[in-house]
């Protein structure tokens, strides 16, 4: 039965392989997404080193020349998703969005060159001065404020977690024209974001058309830029990680060391007293979001952790039974199956996980482990979960799900197949 979830997680990958890049699922997201990939690599490197690799060198492979990494590369234009790459027009090629998604590649690249760093040396060789473009134009760009902004809801990817509400409340979104969502013709519109959102959204993508996708004047004049903690913390782990890379080249790393401490120097500027939590903050008004989210939580990851923020972890997640839920139980705007707005999402489950392991928090880790592939044992590997009764949800056969089963979550099973 275990050996089963096994072998399928690897027939899953495989199927969504598209020759160099994965799709997340077939159907819904026929493009390659940024940190999905990542998720992919890891998830291949347990069967698979080579291809694990080509996964890296497919995604850096588009990078702009500003250094920035997109969010999504349309190298097959599809008419099942919008937006297309006609609607992002940024006159690239292949063809790509103009935002970018948060850079866990660098911890995602440091995991597979762990598992082989023999036969992994020249391939990292090969694209580490890409990681430290990627990773200098978050800070040159992105981090101008102090903690990482974000341009778009889809540049956090946490679409519509409550944390952008108050952002979003700022953005027109009653001049986009007419358009025909693809997503849900896929799933459950119950499970995806509201028009009223997607209107937003688009009226966000018309805005860097209308600017040329010129990053700074986004950063500047854009009609959204909210300081996300999920972002901030996975950049500051991910600097972290290529540091340890670049010593493991020979390469000088004190330009990455001194754009980490910068980070970690800005933490104090997403933590919001009155939630007495990390939280997004609006920069265009000062303003906190004023929910605990799973980005919050991504502060294990970064080892940003605190008796108060632990405090946190246990109140929402012991109101669940499936994992770490992306949006507090208690708070109103909490919705078991819609998307970023309650869900439990495995890979995200996956990577607070490592925050708990590195900590020595095994109790943490395990149980998270536990719940994780009890949700998948029981539902298949669906993009998310209902947090309380494991419901699958969004889009089956999801690349990062199958790639964390191999990785971390079917670690259980697998000892007891080897026990058996
Ligand atoms: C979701 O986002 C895309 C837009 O980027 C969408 O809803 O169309 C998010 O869950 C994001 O984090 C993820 O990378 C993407 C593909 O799995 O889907």
């Amino acid at each position: 039965m275990t050996m089963d979830l096994h072998e399928r997680a690897r027939q899953i990958l495989r199927q969504n392989d598209r020759g160099g890049y994965t799709l997340p699922t077939h159907g819904l997201y026929p493009y390659q997404w940024n940190w999905d990939s990542a998720f992919a690599a890891w998830g291949f490197a347990t069967f698979d080193l080579p291809r694990a690799w080509d996964e890296f060198d497919t995604l850096l492979a588009s990078q702009w020349e500003g250094g920035m990494v997109p969010h999504i590369i349309f190298h097959d234009p599809d008419p099942s998703y919008f937006p297309g790459p006609d609607v992002w027009s940024t006159g690239q090629s292949p063809a790509t969005s103009g935002i970018s998604q948060p850079p866990v590649a660098a911890t995602m690249v440091r995991r597979v060159w762990e598992m082989n760093r023999e036969h992994g040396h020249n391939r990292l060789a090969a694209i580490y001065p890409k990681l430290v473009a990627w990773h200098r134009w978050w800070h040159e760009v992105r981090c101008v404020h102090g903690p990482a902004a974000i341009t778009h809801p889809w540049e956090s990817g946490r679409d519509n977690c409550p944390d952008w509400d108050i952002g979003m409340a700022g953005v027109d979104g009653s001049n986009v024209g007419p358009y025909t969502r693809r997503d849900t013709g896929h799933v459950d519109p119950s499970m995806r974001p509201q028009k009223e959102q997607y209107d937003r959204y688009i009226a966000m993508v018309q805005f860097g058309v209308s600017v040329g996708w010129d990053q700074k004047r986004i950063v500047d004049e854009g009609p959204f830029l909210m300081a996300d903690p999920g972002i901030t913390f996975i950049l500051l782990r991910a600097h972290e990680d290529l540091i340890a890379l670049g010593q493991a080249l020979g390469e000088d790393t004190q330009e990455i060391a001194h754009w980490a401490e910068t980070l970690r120097a800005a933490l104090p500027e997403i933590w919001n007293p009155d939630l007495g939590a990390y939280d997004a903050k609006n920069l265009r008004t000062g303003e906190f979001a004023g929910i605990l989210g799973s980005g919050a939580l991504l502060a294990y990851v970064a080892n940003a952790g605190n008796p108060e923020l632990d405090a946190h972890l246990m109140r929402v997640w012991d109101a669940v039974n499936y994992g770490i839920p992306s949006a507090d139980p208690h708070h109103p705007s909490f919705d078991a199956r819609r998307y970023w707005r309650g869900p439990s999402w495995p890979f995200l489950n996956a990577l607070i996980a490592i925050g708990f392991r590195d900590m020595g928090r095994h109790d943490l880790d395990n149980r998270l482990r536990r719940e994780t592939a009890a949700a998948i044992a029981k539902n298949g590997f669906a993009e998310y979960f209902d947090p309380l009764d494991a419901t699958a949800c969004g889009g089956m056969d999801f690349t990062w799900t199958a790639a964390i089963w191999l990785t971390w979550a079917g670690l259980d099973a697998e000892e007891n197949r080897g026990a058996a």
